[in-house]
């Protein structure tokens, strides 16, 4: 079924073997599929990068926009017509780089939008530059002797700023993704879905997961359940090479845009 939303006058697509990306793109047909959304009624919206090439390849009405001002145009389509579900796909770098400011607002004024962003730790589009979720230690073109600084928690800041449904899945966790995106389609107000994937050309070669699947692996291995983690760990945080995986949030604060409130 979710074939049908798919626009195969664009393929082939511009994605390298072995992306993340294509799986996520499956996942969220996938979920739009199943919880029965109308193409007429459902728009897609991204900035700039690979990630935000994923709108170009669905059927919809959508919209790529400026880099970083993927969730300003989306609030904007938002607002001007809260009956239509507004899906938004974004990258770490155009999320949480130039996109950050957008980023802390959309969650605090809990904007009635899904927001599924491909975390794989770089600017994939550009050759590999750090972004704000390059781990420490890890290699890009800017840090060519590995990254010094603190790299943000996405889902733990949108938690923060208030969104109204927050989890954070990998591309290897294809159900648990797609149920994610189901539930914060559901949930009215901002849903934040961080996805951590490979690049297996712009970070991958350089920090030993040239393969897709050694990539992946690392993915798998690196993820603690959040459930598990909070149920029987005494530490405030796990050790710097993992992550949490989970729901982290879903509440229901004062919402923007939902339709019967609109
Ligand atoms: C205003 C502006 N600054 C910089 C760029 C160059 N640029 C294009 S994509 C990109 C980074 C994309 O990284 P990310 O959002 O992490 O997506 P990925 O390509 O990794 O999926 C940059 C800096 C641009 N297009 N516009
Ligand atoms: S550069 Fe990385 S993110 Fe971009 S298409 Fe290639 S593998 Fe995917």
């Amino acid at each position: 079924m979710r074939d049908e939303w798919l626009r195969s006058d664009r393929l082939p697509h511009i994605y390298c073997a072995g992306c993340g990306n294509g799986t996520i793109i499956n996942c969220v047909l996938e979920a739009v599929d199943q919880i029965g959304w109308e193409m007429d009624d459902t728009v897609f919206v991204s900035g700039i990068g690979c990630s935000s090439r994923a709108p170009g390849y669905i059927l919809t009405d959508s919209l790529h926009t400026t880099h970083g001002r993927a969730l300003a145009f989306a609030t904007g389509v938002k607002m001007a017509k809260p009956s239509l579900h507004v899906v938004v796909f974004t990258g770490d770098g155009d999320l949480s780089a130039i996109g950050g400011n957008h980023f802390i607002h959309a969650c605090r004024r809990n904007i009635d939008l899904t927001v599924v962003c491909m975390n794989n730790y770089i600017y994939g589009m550009t050759g590999g530059q750090g972004s704000p979720t390059t781990p420490i230690g890890k290699t890009s073109t800017t840090t060519p002797y590995g990254a010094e600084e603190t790299p943000f928690d996405l889902a733990e800041l949108a938690v923060a700023a208030g969104a109204n449904y927050v989890a954070r899945w990998t591309s290897y966790h294809v159900k648990r993704l797609t149920q994610a995106v189901i539930d914060g389609m559901n949930t009215p107000g901002f849903s934040f879905i961080e996805v951590r994937c490979q690049c297996p050309t712009s970070y991958g070669r350089r920090n030993k997961y040239r393969q897709p699947g050694d990539f992946v692996s690392y993915l798998r291995d690196s993820a603690i359940l959040k459930e598990q983690w909070d149920r029987t760990s005494h530490l405030d945080e796990p050790p710097q090479d993992k992550f949490l995986v989970g729901e982290f949030v879903r509440r229901s604060r004062p919402v923007m845009g939902v339709p019967h409130e609109a």
